[in-house]
């Protein structure tokens, strides 16, 4: 199916909230397509790792990594969706979370001047109205800044160490600021359908607790949607 015709529904949420675990999750008990967030090419653009600059000079990088998430999320999900035998699509993240919460941030701690700021806005906006798809609904994954700390440390990946708690807490009021008050969010997803699954509570190793969520899922989905086949497949498997 060409890839503007797929609908897909993108999970939300901070740094360390548990998106990819979720996920996989996902991938185990739905019939969907998973597209994690494409930060390995983040960290390889012919060779160099923009991902690493970025946090060792944010003020410096912060206009070039926007740039390059932005198509590179836009491309992964388009290159996933050529294979998708799935009736949907499910994606880590999305040019909103970019918009709304990192490059927001970005801007308002200095990090991206007023120029940069104009310039991104510029043309993200004409590209999000122009080309893109529109989202079919969020996932928030819900998660206290201090418990995306401790799984930040668990996980332990080099460039993310500097990485503050200060800077969880501020990206987590801008996901608050966006997905449950909807404060200066744009007409374009303003309507968009949103998902808050509280996700502080340890889900990695607990299938029960794996399975609550599924169900959560499953209902956003298919009754608000009605998508043929969302609970087909392994859905066995939660009863
Ligand atoms: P990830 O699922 O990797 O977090 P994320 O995908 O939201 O992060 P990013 O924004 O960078 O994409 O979880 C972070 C770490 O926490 C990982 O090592 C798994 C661990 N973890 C647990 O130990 N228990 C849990 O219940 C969850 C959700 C994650
Ligand atoms: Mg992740």
């Amino acid at each position: 199916m060409p890839a503007h015709h797929q609908k897909y529904f993108v999970v939300e949420g901070n740094i360390g909230s548990g998106k990819s675990t979720f996920l996989k999750v996902i991938n185990t008990f739905l019939n969907a397509q998973v597209v994690y967030e494409p930060h390995t090419k983040w960290q390889n653009v012919a060779g160099e790792n923009l991902l690493e600059r970025f946090y060792a000079d944010t003020g410096r990088w912060a206009y070039t990594f926007q740039t390059y998430a932005f198509i590179t999320r836009i491309l992964e999900r388009e290159r996933a969706a050529l294979s998708n035998m799935h009736p949907f699509q499910i994606l880590e993240r999305s040019v909103f979370s970019d918009r709304y919460c990192f490059a927001q941030n970005c801007f308002e701690l200095g990090l991206m001047t007023a120029l940069e700021w104009k310039l991104y806005q510029e043309w993200f906006a004409w590209l999000v109205d122009q080309y893109m798809v529109k989202p079919s609904g969020f996932i928030y994954l819900q998660t206290d800044p201090k418990i995306c700390y401790k799984r930040l440390l668990k996980r332990n990946r080099p460039e993310e160490l500097s990485v503050t708690l200060e800077y969880l807490q501020q990206l987590h009021d801008k996901h608050e600021k966006w997905l449950i008050h909807k404060d200066g969010v744009v007409e374009y997803i303003r309507e968009t359908p949103v998902l808050v699954i509280p996700c502080d509570a340890e889900f990695e190793t607990d299938r029960d607790m794996q399975k609550a969520h599924m169900s959560k899922i499953i209902d956003f989905l298919e009754v608000q949607y009605e998508i043929p086949g969302a609970l087909s497949a392994r859905i066995e498997m939660l009863v």
